[in-house]
């Protein structure tokens, strides 16, 4: 099956123009999770570019995180989510741009006083009024985290604002942070998360708690994800400091 040609009065590089075909047959699901892709010279011949073009463009989506190669077997379509530690995404973007959809299933919702703890976390005064989500996150059927999230009374207009992507909703406010901080630690999942997730108890994931700010450093978010440890690759790019 051919994936498409290339625009002849497209002026971007060939390779660019080659992964957003890549790109958008995977979110199309034209290309599912672990499906192979054409070899480097069916593409080159589908596409009318040199192999080395399309070496470049399955090079950047490699370390995008899209596609793997394993040896000796070709090219796949990921299968585990290579999710990157220092993009302030989302859940939800990171499940679309992999062609996935998705998906929240709610244990609680509600609105509160903030307790000392989170307080501290979010640099609110004694009394404050936050917001609490705590959802199971599925990318279309499959089980993909549990997040807890605590939000400051200014960022929303309800709970009920947020019904399917948190970010979304703090976007419509203008409240979507735009800086946070992270700490990354390794867990075993409890019985009642296990059960949550599908999975069994003692099994490993990635505890992510995220700190998030606004423009004017108050606190936006701060929420505490378990992701499956089975599903997920933590990916950064470091530069010398020297
Ligand atoms: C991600 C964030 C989490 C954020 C959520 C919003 C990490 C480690 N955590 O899971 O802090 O609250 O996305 O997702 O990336 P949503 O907009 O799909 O609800």
């Amino acid at each position: 099956e051919t994936i498409g040609r290339l625009a002849k009065d497209d002026p971007a590089p060939l390779y660019l123009q080659l992964q957003r075909h890549l790109r958008d047959a995977i979110q199309s699901r034209h290309l599912h999770q672990d499906d192979a892709i054409p070899p480097e010279r069916d593409l080159a011949e589908d596409f009318e570019v040199s192999r080395i073009t399309v070496r470049k463009a399955i090079d950047g989506l490699v370390s995008e995180g899209l596609l793997t190669r394993r040896r000796g077997a070709g090219t796949f379509v990921a299968s585990r989510v290579e999710k990157s530690f220092s993009k302030l995404s989302s859940f939800s973007e990171d499940m679309i741009s992999r062609g996935r959809k998705p998906h929240s299933e709610w244990v609680s919702k509600s609105a509160g006083a903030v307790t000392p703890e989170e307080s501290l976390s979010l640099g609110l005064s004694p009394g404050a009024l936050v917001y609490r989500f705590h959802r199971v996150r599925f990318a279309d059927s499959t089980t993909m985290a549990l997040e807890y999230s605590t939000i400051p009374g200014y960022c929303l207009a309800s709970p009920e604002a947020v019904t399917s992507s948190l970010y979304d909703a703090l976007e419509k406010t203008g409240h979507r942070p735009v800086r946070a901080l992270q700490r990354l630690r390794a867990v075993a999942f409890n019985a009642e998360q296990a059960e949550r997730l599908g999975v069994k108890p003692g099994d490993p994931g990635l505890f992510i708690e995220r700190r998030g700010f606004l423009q004017d450093g108050r606190a936006a978010e701060f929420t505490q994800s378990y992701y499956r440890g089975d599903a997920y690759d933590v990916v950064a790019e470091l530069n010398d400091i020297s």
